[in-house]
C-alpha cells in the first residue's frame, strides 16, 4: 500500500530536498517506518538522527545557510515538537526556509487531551510563516507543497503536522472537485529587481553621495562581485553585517567587518561621519549604530519587503534580490574620481588591524582568547567552514576572522541562540563533507547540549571525504559573554550564575574515539591548531582561556564602561584580574577615564 507517509517523502525528494535531520517518536512512526522502507529502496535522501530534536531543527536552519537550499526536520508530537521550536525560531530570526514535519496524535483523539497531544497549529503559530494538520489524505499534497513553496518565499519555517493515524492510510491523488485544489511542484525565481525608475531615484542618492557608507548583510551572499562592483564606483567603504562576513573577502582594505558590539572602530567611524547610506540585504537590528538624524541619506535593498525603512528612515527602497538588483543598478551609478573617503578607511582599518594584533598578543591568565582566534585566522583552510556560538566566541569571530572568497561562517545570528555553533558546524559538514569545518563554542553551550552531539561527530565521522572537523571549546569556566553584559550593567559578576563547572572536555573527546588536545600555553596555541588541522580525524582543542579579557566594543558607550567600573567597584569577585587585565586590553584607557569620572558621577 502506497501509504500518505510514502507519498510525503517522494513528494519532498521531488522538490529537491534530500536531508533531513529528524528523531523518532510513536507520534511520527508511520513516517518514519516509511522512511525507512524508502531508505532501502535507496531513495535519494539522507536521514540523520542527531542527539535532540532542537538540534535537527537548528541543524535545518544551518543547512538552509551553508546550501541555499531549504532545511527539513522531522519530530514526534508533543516533546519532540517542543523541542524544536528554538531551532524553528533560529530560522524565523535568520529568515532560513524550513520545512518541520511533526507528528501528532490520531485525529480521533484531538482535543482529548491525549498523552502527547498538544494544540501543535497553536504551538507553531507564532513561529511559522504556515502550519498545517493534514486530516484526510487527499489533503497531504497540499500542504507538503504549500509548506515548502512558501518556506522558500517568506524566508521562514513552515510546518506539516501529520497525525499518526493519517500517515498510514493510504494515499489519494487530488482528484477534480469542489474544494480540491491541485498543487504543483517547483519554485519561482527570486532574482527579482525593481523598475528602472525606482534604480535611477535611487542612483541619484548614491551618486551624490561622497562619503557613502554600505551596510551588507547575508541577503547579499552570492553577489561579491556586484557589491564590490558598486563600492568601487562610489569609492565607498564596505560594513559586513555579522551573517554577512564572508560576503565580501577579508582582504578587500575598505572592508571594515563588522559593527556594533562586536564590530570595528572603523565601521563605528565609517558610519559615524558618512553622508549616504547604502544597506543592501541586512536587517541588522541595533539602531544606535546607524547614523545620527539628519546625516545621511539612505538607500535599501532588501528580497524581502519587511525589511524595507525598518531600522533607518531610507529615502529609497529597493524591492529586490541584492544580486539582481545590485546588477541592475550598477550602469546607473557614476564612476567617482575621489577615493579620499574609501583610502581613510583602508587606511584606518590597518591601523584596527595592528591594535587588533597587539591585543591578542596581551598576556593573560592563562591564554587570551583574541590569541586563540588570531592564530586560527592565520591557519583556516582555504576553503574552512567556521561556526561561533553566542557566548563571547561571537565577538572573537567578529573580530579576528577575517573569510576569505572561498570560506563560509555563521551563527544565530537574531535568536543568538546559545549552542547553535555545534548544530550549525555538523550541519555544515553533511552540506559539504570535503571541506574543513571549525566549531568555535564556549564552554557553557558546550556543556549545553554541545557534549551530546559530540556523539553524532563519533557516529558519522568515517562518513565524512575530509575528517577535519574541530571543535574549539573555548574553556573559561565562565558564561563569559552575561559576566560582561552584567558589568556594563553595573552589576557585578554573580559567581552562583556564571560559574561553569570544570571539566577534562579533552578526555571526553578522546573517550569518543576522537582527538583531545588541550592547551594551557599560550605559546601552544598555534601549534595545537595546526595538529587539529593535520588530524587524521575530528579534533576537540580544549584551550584554557581567560575569562577577565573584556570582549567590549571599541568605543564603549559611556554608559557601558561607567557600568563595568560600577560593578567593579562594588566587589565584583574578579575585580583585580579585570582590572589588571584591562588596563592591558583595548579598553584599558577606558576603565581608568570611567574609574576616575565615576567618582564625580556615581549616584
Ligand atoms: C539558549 C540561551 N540561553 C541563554 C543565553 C544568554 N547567554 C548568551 S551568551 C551566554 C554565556 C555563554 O557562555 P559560554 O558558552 O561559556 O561562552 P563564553 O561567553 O564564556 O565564551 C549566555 C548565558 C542565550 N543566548 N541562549
Ligand atoms: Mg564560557
Amino acid at each position: 500500500m502506497y501509504t500518505v507517509s510514502d507519498f510525503v517523502i517522494d513528494r519532498l525528494i521531488e522538490w529537491d530536498l534530500h536531508t533531513y535531520y529528524g528523531f523518532p517518536g510513536d507520534g511520527i512512526g508511520g513516517l518514519d517506518g516509511a522512511l525507512g522502507r524508502a531508505e532501502d529502496d535507496h531513495k535519494d535522501f539522507r536521514y540523520i538522527r542527531p542527539t535532540h530534536e532542537e538540534m535537527c531543527a537548528l541543524m535545518a536552519t544551518a543547512h538552509a545557510k551553508f546550501t541555499g537550499e531549504i532545511g527539513v526536520c522531522i519530530a514526534t508530537s508533543g516533546p519532540g515538537a517542543v523541542h524544536m521550536l528554538n531551532g524553528l525560531y533560529d530560522a524565523h530570526g535568520d529568515n532560513q526556509p524550513v520545512v518541520a514535519i511533526v507528528g501528532q496524535q490520531a485525529r480521533v483523539a484531538m482535543g482529548s487531551d491525549f498523552q502527547q497531544e498538544l494544540n501543535m497549529e497553536r504551538l507553531f503559530g507564532d513561529v511559522a510563516e504556515y502550519v498545517k494538520t493534514v486530516t484526510t489524505p487527499m489533503q497531504a499534497q497540499l500542504v507538503v507543497d504549500r509548506a515548502v513553496r512558501i518556506a522558500k518565499a517568506s524566508r521562514r519555517p513552515c510546518v506539516v503536522i501529520l497525525p499518526a493515524d493519517v500517515q498510514d492510510l493510504e494515499m489519494e491523488q487530488a482528484t477534480v472537485a469542489h474544494f480540491v485544489s491541485r498543487t504543483g511542484v517547483g519554485h519561482a525565481s527570486t532574482r527579482i529587481s525593481p523598475p528602472q525608475d525606482e534604480l535611477a531615484r535611487a542612483a541619484a542618492v548614491l551618486n551624490d553621495g561622497k562619503k557613502v557608507a554600505m551596510l551588507v548583510g547575508q541577503g547579499a551572499l552570492g553577489a561579491t562581485d556586484e557589491v564590490l562592483a558598486v563600492a568601487e564606483k562610489l569609492g565607498a567603504g564596505v560594513i559586513t553585517a555579522l551573517l554577512g562576513k564572508a560576503v565580501v573577502p577579508g582582504d578587500v582594505p575598505y572592508h571594515t567587518q563588522q559593527l556594533g558590539l562586536l564590530g570595528s572602530k572603523p565601521s563605528w567611524d565609517m558610519i559615524q561621519d558618512c553622508d549616504t547610506f547604502l544597506m543592501i540585504g541586512s536587517n541588522f537590528p541595533y539602531g544606535e549604530f546607524m547614523p545620527p538624524i539628519g546625516q545621511a541619506r539612505g538607500v535599501q535593498i532588501d528580497l524581502l519587503p519587511r525589511h524595507l525603512s525598518l531600522r533607518y528612515p531610507m529615502e529609497v527602497n529597493l524591492w529586490g534580490d541584492a544580486k539582481a538588483t545590485l546588477a541592475a543598478l550598477l550602469p546607473h551609478l557614476a564612476q567617482t574620481d575621489d577615493l579620499g573617503w574609501q583610502e581613510k578607511i583602508a587606511e584606518g582599518m590597518r591601523t584596527w588591524d595592528a591594535m587588533l594584533e597587539s591585543a591578542a598578543m596581551v598576556s593573560a591568565d592563562p591564554i587570551n582568547p583574541r590569541l586563540v582566534f588570531h592564530h586560527l585566522n592565520a591557519l583556516l583552510p582555504d576553503d574552512a567552514i567556521v561556526t561561533a556560538d553566542a557566548g563571547s566566541t561571537a565577538d572573537w569571530y567578529g573580530h579576528h576572522i577575517r573569510l576569505g572568497r572561498n570560506q563560509m561562517g555563521s551563527l544565530s545570528g537574531s535568536l543568538a541562540t546559545m549552542i547553535g555553533a555545534m548544530p550549525y558546524a555538523v550541519a555544515a559538514k553533511f552540506a559539504h563533507p570535503d571541506r574543513p569545518v571549525v566549531c568555535t563554542i564556549g564552554d557553557g553551550a558546550f556543556q549545553m547540549l554541545g557534549m551530546n552531539e559530540l556523539v553524532t561527530i563519533k557516529r558519522h565521522w568515517h562518513e565524512w571525504g575530509n575528517k577535519t572537523f574541530v571543535v574549539m571549546v573555548l574553556h573559561n569556566n565562565d558564561l563569559n559573554q552575561v559576566s560582561w553584559e552584567m558589568r556594563e550593567a553595573g552589576d557585578p559578576r554573580w559567581d552562583t550564575a556564571q560559574s561553569i563547572e570544570d571539566m577534562d572536555y579533552a578526555r571526553y573527546a578522546e573517550g569518543l574515539g576522537l582527538r583531545g588536545i588541550r592547551v594551557e600555553d599560550p605559546d601552544q596555541v598555534e601549534a595545537a591548531w595546526r595538529e587539529a588541522f593535520a588530524a587524521d580525524r575530528p579534533v576537540l582543542l580544549d584551550i584554557v582561556t581567560d575569562k577577565n579579557v573584556p570582549p567590549l566594543p571599541p568605543h564603549v558607550t559611556f554608559e557601558q564602561a561607567k557600568g563595568v567600573a560600577k560593578a567593579v567597584l562594588r566587589g565584583d569577585p574578579d575585580r583585580l584580574q579585570v582590572v589588571g587585565n584591562s588596563a592591558k586590553e583595548v579598553a584599558s584607557e577606558l576603565f581608568a577615564r570611567v574609574g576616575a569620572k565615576l567618582g564625580r558621577d556615581d549616584d
